[in-house]
């Protein structure tokens, strides 16, 4: 009997989607979920007339695959994920593969590909990302693990992604070994979490400055997106403006409550960059911004008793609109430069031995952060691989030059006008921090060794040195 040659547990809306990619692309599959409803749901619906083959118990699931098997994992991250390898495990064969595709933390998945490859078999965490859609018709993906025991997929993995409109190639890599997978897709995350407040950010500066209307916010966005801009993140928040509420009519994006959730990969990252000491204060802030919008209840409270200006914007309309163009653009620059150092930081401190260039690449279509300019990205590391900062790369330098002006004066007005703007002022502020060749920290280590004997260093001449502070 023919044996299937890829096969998928967790039949969630990912999983769903995921194997539908895999059959479509003419790989056979065959299927196995912990609840056997949802599998005869999905065979006799989605799955129905195509090469995917159902298993009730694990043992028919393992039994139907080809050997060295490769089996997928898009079960809910956590708990559920070592539940289902331990029960995988007495039915492989050494040499078989498993593939986690979940949000996995990458700790948990360095944890595990250390326990399964010390079993003799291959363990791979796989950044997913582009949501349902994306895993049904073509999604970024990050695979790391071995690289020999990558080779087993990556025909199926280059046939399911997305393809770059440039140049047709797949947007799929090796990453590394180890968690680098889930790392990059962590990342991933945690850019897009930025992206979406700088844009929250411009939206807000706007309305309470000019009070534009959904209509006009549409427009904007769909103008903004044709330009330099141009990225799946602005093509849906224009969308967005043009949803009409079907119980009051009015825009959809009015009626919503704004409180917004934050389900971890964001506070990793957060978390991760603060463990190694790499700066990323625009996506920190990102995660603040999220963690403030929900105290909903003390903030409607606080806005009864703080004051702020009450000034009103007096400027051109036009201007302002164009000049916060011009400051997201800058800011989202800032934001991929704190990203892109972590990754350095990370493949320096776990030995992930990333390719930055080829990251920004396979993040050019599929994914949530897919846009015209992480090809500006990958030409950046193409003219030095070495590059310490993406703001020190001459085109991104001439490109923040062109629009400093428009984002300081954005930030002063948005000051001016008491609209919070975390993200675009954190972007400003590491930005100039980057470019400061003197800090005052000069100070802060005064201080220290005033209170605390920390020592210090001198700018005229090598050694560590320590005070006495006390002024006779
Ligand atoms: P969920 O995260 O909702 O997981 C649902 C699947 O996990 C079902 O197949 C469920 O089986 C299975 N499962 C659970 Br819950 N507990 C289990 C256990 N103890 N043992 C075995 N199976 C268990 O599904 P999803 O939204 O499709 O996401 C799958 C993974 O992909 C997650 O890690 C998610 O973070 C990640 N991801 C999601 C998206 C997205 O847009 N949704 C994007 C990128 C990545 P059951 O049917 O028996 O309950």
């Amino acid at each position: 009997m023919n044996k299937q040659v890829f096969g998928l547990i967790g039949l969630g809306v990912m999983g769903q989607n995921f194997v539908q990619n895999v059959e479509r692309n003419g790989f056979s599959v065959a299927v196995y979920n912990r609840s056997s409803e949802t599998t005869e749901k999905f065979i006799a619906g989605p799955a129905a007339g195509k090469n995917i083959k159902p298993a009730y118990t694990l043992k028919e699931f393992v039994d139907s695959l080809e050997s060295p098997r490769r089996i997928m994992l898009l079960v809910k991250a956590g708990a559920p994920v070592d539940a289902t390898i331990q029960q995988l495990i007495p039915l492989l064969d050494k040499g078989d593969l498993i593939i986690d595709g979940g949000n996995s933390f990458f700790t948990d998945t360095e944890r595990r590909a250390k326990e399964l490859e010390s079993q003799g078999f291959n363990f791979f965490g796989m950044g997913v990302s582009g949501g349902e859609e994306g895993a049904l018709w073509g999604p970024s993906l990050m695979p790391g693990g071995s690289r020999d025991a990558y080779k087993e997929v990556e025909p199926i993995m280059k046939a399911v992604a997305a393809k770059a409109e440039e140049d047709g190639e797949s947007c799929v890599t090796y990453i590394g070994p180890g968690g680098s997978g889930h790392y990059v897709k962590m990342v991933h995350n945690g850019i897009e979490y930025g992206d979406m407040q700088l844009i929250a950010e411009a939206y807000d500066l706007l309305k309470q400055a000019l009070g534009l209307s959904a209509q006009q916010f549409h427009e904007i966005f769909a103008e903004w997106n044709k330009g330099e801009l141009s990225s799946f993140l602005i093509e849906v928040t224009a969308n967005v403006f043009k949803k009409l509420d079907e119980e009051t009519g009015k825009p959809l994006v009015d009626v919503i409550l704004d409180k917004a959730g934050q389900k971890g990969t964001g506070k990793w990252m957060s978390i991760n960059a603060l463990d190694l000491g790499s700066a990323i204060p625009t996506i920190t802030s990102a995660v603040d911004g999220r963690i403030l919008s929900s105290q909903k209840e003390e903030r409607v409270n606080a806005a009864s008793i703080l004051t702020g200006p009450t000034k009103k914007y007096e400027g051109s309309s036009q201007k302002l609109i164009d000049a916060v163009r011009d400051a997201l653009y800058a800011s989202k620059i800032c934001s991929y430069a704190q990203g892109m150092s972590l990754l350095k930081r990370a493949s320096e401190e776990y030995n992930y031995n990333l390719d930055l260039g080829i990251i920004a690449k396979i993040w050019r279509a599929g994914c949530i952060i897919r846009a015209r300019f992480l090809n500006d990205i990958t030409n950046a590391y193409n003219r030095n691989n070495e590059l310490p900062n993406l703001l020190v790369d001459g085109e991104f330098q001439k490109t923040i030059d062109a629009r400093q002006d428009a984002w300081r004066s954005v930030i002063k007005s948005a000051i001016d006008l008491g609209v919070p703007m975390p993200a675009m002022s954190a972007s400003l502020a590491y930005y100039d921090s980057y470019r400061s060749e003197r800090l005052p920290a000069n100070l802060i280590q005064a201080q220290r060794d005033f209170f605390g004997a920390h020592t210090f260093e001198r700018i005229d001449k090598p050694g560590i040195f320590h005070a006495d502070w006390e002024v006779k």
